[in-house]
């Protein structure tokens, strides 16, 4: 089945210069980009896109994290893709990462929520985020040369 998922490169990502780093390991297992922005989060929109860890402890300091710089966020097309992108991205604690994975080769502690690159985590949250992220027009369905070898 073909899925879209939202993934963001992180303002960390994007100090430390690993946005071509981190695009290059969604590209190379043949899942294709159909969105693509920079955006700069102010509080209403971080609450939004956090709604479900607005009353944690630690959402203060994961949200004085992501509003700190731009980041880039991505849709991310194609067969199982929502499970596909949160394997290439590990789990949510770098330290727990597996080598391999986005965090787990570029990131070791969790501090500050600093883990590199946000993954929608189901089929309901992709579609709720995507929505948020994205106009219609902002997203492209459209086939890649490559497609018959990854994904017809
Ligand atoms: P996920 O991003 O792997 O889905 P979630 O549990 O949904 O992980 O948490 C959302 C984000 O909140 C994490 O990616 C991380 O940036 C941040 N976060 C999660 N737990 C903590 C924590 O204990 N301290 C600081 N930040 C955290
Ligand atoms: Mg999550």
């Amino acid at each position: 089945m073909i899925e879209r998922t939202l993934v963001l490169l992180k303002p960390d990502a994007i100090q430390r210069g690993l946005v071509g780093e981190i695009l290059k390991r969604f590209e190379q297992r043949g899942l294709k980009i159909v969105g693509m922005k920079m955006v700069w989060l102010n509080r209403e929109f971080t609450e939004q896109h956090y709604a479900e860890h607005v009353k944690k402890p630690f959402f203060q300091e994961l949200a004085s994290f992501i509003e700190e710089g731009p980041l880039v966020a991505i849709v991310v097309e194609g067969l199982k893709s929502i499970s596909a992108v949160r394997k290439i991205v590990g789990t949510t604690r770098p330290e727990e990462a597996l080598p391999g994975t986005i965090r787990g080769d570029y990131a070791h502690y969790l501090i500050r929520g600093q883990n590199l690159v946000h993954a929608s985590a189901n089929q309901k949250d992709a579609k709720k985020e995507i929505k948020l992220w994205f106009k219609n027009k902002e997203t492209h369905s459209y086939q890649r040369d490559d497609e018959k070898h990854t994904t017809r």
